[in-house]
């Protein structure tokens, strides 16, 4: 059987990670293609999302809080060197439920996910030749031309740190309105837009880095649209989809079997 395709969802705290994985499993689901969620969180106190495969059945935060008497960021960093020791056995796991898609909610504070040698030791251990990382991009920042840049600049830093494909999803596009939506987009498009956006301001040094900020970026990311879904009214998803296969086969082909549609 050929290995499952991995993607690992990550991005700021409250960018929409867990809420986007369980629509794309949903819509995966009633699409007839078969997926497992893993939540990669052991502080994660979502009541509604129920992950096929639960880290916090061997690493939960409030335990690792109790036992090394640490706060919730100290404890967060704990557990992540923790879940690096026990993730063979959540590879395991994975493998013996034997899916097409692994589904990877990761922890809400993104710098613990990609600043941490454990988190690279972690991907490295789970992903095979097909995994891409999908980076969330709040509305709430990028919505701003500068806040966009700071969020490029972010996904291309964990793009950079897990060579792994990276694509990049605006999440929530239903919080935005049509015109706003459209700027968005289209200064993910034409990176000459998003200069204007962020230089119409006065020279000030704020605005130059954020300028030599953005060259960076356009030299780093070839790539810098931004794939628009709703995890609320289920938009977008077919695109997350049809991304994933592109990382994964170099296609955008849908397999035979799996033609079936809503
Ligand atoms: N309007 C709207 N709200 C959304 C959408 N997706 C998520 N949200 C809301 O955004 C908030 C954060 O969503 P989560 O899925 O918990 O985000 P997260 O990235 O997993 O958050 P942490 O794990 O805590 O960092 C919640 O209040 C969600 O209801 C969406 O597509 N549309
Ligand atoms: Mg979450």
């Amino acid at each position: 059987m050929e290995e499952p395709g991995t993607i690992y969802f990550t991005g700021t705290a409250g960018a929409g990670k867990t809420t986007l994985v369980m629509a794309f499993q949903q819509w995966m689901k009633t699409n007839g293609y078969d997926s497992i969620s893993v939540n990669l969180d052991p502080g994660s106190e979502s009541t509604t999302f129920e992950p096929d495969i639960d880290i916090r059945e061997w690493v939960r935060l409030p335990d690792v809080m109790q036992e090394y008497g640490l706060g919730p960021n100290g404890a967060q960093v704990a557990a992540s060197d923790l879940i690096a020791l026990k993730v063979f056995e959540v590879k395991q796991a994975i493998q013996e439920l034997k899916t097409d898609f692994v589904l990877i909610d990761t922890p809400g504070q993104v710098e613990l996910f990609a600043f941490r040698e454990s988190s690279k030791a972690i991907i490295d251990a789970l992903s095979g030749d097909r995994s891409m990382i999908a980076f969330l991009f709040d509305p709430a920042l990028a919505r701003n031309a500068r806040g966009l840049v700071s969020l490029l600049m972010l996904s291309a830093t964990v793009e950079f740190r897990f060579r792994l494909p990276t694509v990049n999803v605006l999440t929530k596009s239903d919080i935005l309105t049509a015109p706003q939506l459209e700027e968005v987009l289209g200064w993910g498009d034409e990176p000459s837009r998003l200069y204007d956006a962020v230089t119409l301001d006065t020279a000030t040094p704020e605005v130059q880095l954020s300028t030599e900020l953005f060259r960076a970026i356009e030299v780093m990311t070839p790539m810098m649209a931004l794939l628009p879904t709703s995890a609320r009214d289920a938009l977008g998803l077919d695109g997350l989809y049809r991304s994933a296969l592109r990382n994964f086969s170099g296609s955008e082909d849908l397999e035979p079997s799996q033609q079936e549609t809503d």
